[in-house]
């Protein structure tokens, strides 16, 4: 059982392992936040948690999930194991149910009818070109009308009145499938927002599953996820989220909402969106809010590589014995995978590269290196291009295959060229003998 049930219990496993970074100076919502949380990330140091956000009573944690490191303390594992963790914890058959109970401690703060005001809620403006402030890192539960199981999923909501958001949600989602059967009867859709939550329940939002994802999140506690009941939704939301925002969907109404920072690296445009009536706002004391900003590491380790990673692991493992260890890494905006692979023919890595086009359509570039390349450091994939590919012999390209419709580089129907490399040594054109390789020391025992 994992010791992280919480935000806070996160944010202590953060600090001792040297991933949490406490800004203590005034930061403005607008745009400095992001930066500053953005910057860190970048940096590789982890979590922010902002002491004072000007104009707020409420400290702001940022960069919950933004390396491999954090993940890793996430899902109580080695770095290298990652992607077998989520495996194993997305299998409906490891699934642990939630466990309702009646004490939560947003409950101790409830704010209804008139005191409700969103705008009085610490929430940034995170990109440059962003329309507004959004709500970003809050976990939507809701339930599906016709069956009764529980949802969790992301869903940004824009600031558009006192008590109304924006609520952006695609087609194809669970929450649109729900609102749809009552929209049809004309009825509104009970939602409520969960902020401030524990890194299972983060990730477990992320996961695509035909099943409640609060099952996926006490799959990687390894211990169920407590509820309780909402105060004006019968909703059973986390019991240990920091603000829980409750309300409903409104029927037969969509208004413009955007534009916001997107997972492919570009601003999107304004869509109209279904409309999001809040009728209570509800805090633990002295709440800590969370915000993820939006097209930077975090929405991409969440949305695009650890739900993704197991599949394409099952799939490159398929068709290759030799598969040591996979990454889709959250600077090419899950549109790339890197495999290791300790190859015994000289074809086999491109046979990797087509497995993994396959797994999911977001994947349009496969680099595959041997063992010696850490597949979670960039410039040591950089060195494996440089080094190790002959680029008339060791790439090949699909054109014409179905990749993602937002992809930058595919037409409005999704259609692309994947690429294939194999940045594999080839002892048999040359033989360079060993690697330098100079072993990494734990440089605390010599500054
Ligand atoms: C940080 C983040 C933000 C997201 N924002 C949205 C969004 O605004 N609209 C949307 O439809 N999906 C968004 N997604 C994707 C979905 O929330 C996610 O794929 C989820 O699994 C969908 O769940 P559902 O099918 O159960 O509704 C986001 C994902 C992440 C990680
Ligand atoms: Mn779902």
């Amino acid at each position: 059982m994992s010791a992280i049930n919480s935000l806070r219990t996160y944010l202590q496993v953060l600090e001792s392992a040297g991933q949490l970074n406490r800004v203590k100076r005034p930061v403005s919502l607008e745009h400095e936040l992001a930066n500053v949380a953005a910057t860190f990330a970048r940096q590789g140091k982890g979590g922010v948690l902002f002491e004072r956000p000007q104009g707020s009573e409420w400290p702001i944690f940022a960069n919950g999930v933004v390396n491999q490191h954090q993940a890793a303390l996430a899902l109580g594992c080695t770095v290298a194991e990652v992607s077998d963790r989520m495996g194993e914890a997305l299998l409906p058959q490891n699934g642990i149910q939630p466990q309702r109970v009646e004490e939560a401690a947003w409950k101790e703060n409830v704010l209804r009818g008139d005191a409700v005001d969103i705008r009085k809620l610490p929430i940034p403006t995170h990109g440059e070109f962003d329309g507004g402030p959004f709500i970003t890192g809050g976990v939507t539960v809701s339930r599906d009308p016709v069956s009764g199981r529980g949802n969790l999923s992301y869903n940004r909501m824009q600031v558009l009145g006192p008590h109304t958001f924006g609520f952006n949600v695609n087609e194809w989602r669970h929450v649109m499938q729900f609102y749809k059967v009552q929209q049809a009867k004309n009825e509104p859709l009970p939602i409520a927002i969960a902020i401030g939550l524990d890194p299972a329940i983060m990730i477990a939002a992320g996961c695509r599953t035909d099943a409640d994802e609060l099952t996926i999140a006490g799959a990687i506690r390894g211990a169920p996820v407590h509820t309780a009941r909402g105060v004006t939704t019968d909703l059973d939301i986390p019991a240990e989220a920091e603000i829980v925002v409750e309300g409903f969907l409104v029927p037969n109404e969509r208004r413009p909402e955007g534009p916001l920072a997107e997972f492919h690296g570009y601003y999107g445009e304004i869509w109209q969106s279904p409309v999001f009536e809040v009728t209570a706002i509800c805090f633990r004391s002295q709440p800590i809010f969370q915000t993820i900003i939006p097209g930077w590491a975090e929405h991409i380790y969440l949305g695009n590589v650890l739900p993704r990673e197991p599949l394409l692991l099952e799939y490159v493992r398929h068709v290759s014995q030799g598969v040591t260890a996979l990454h889709i890494p959250p600077y090419a905006n899950g549109f790339m995978a890197v495999v290791q692979i300790q190859k015994s023919n000289p074809g086999e890595p491109k046979n990797v590269c087509l497995a993994a086009f396959t797994a999911h359509v977001n994947i349009r570039q496969v680099v595959v290196v041997d063992p010696d390349v850490n597949i979670f450091d960039p410039a040591d994939v950089l060195w494996a291009l440089t080094n190790r590919v002959e680029w008339s012999k060791d790439v090949f390209m699909v054109p014409g295959a179905q990749g993602h419709e937002m992809d930058p580089t595919s037409d409005e129907r999704g259609v692309q060229t994947k690429l294939g490399i194999d940045a594999t040594y080839k002892p048999e054109r040359r033989d360079y003998g060993a690697r330098i390789r100079y072993p990494e020391v734990d440089l605390s025992k010599y500054v």
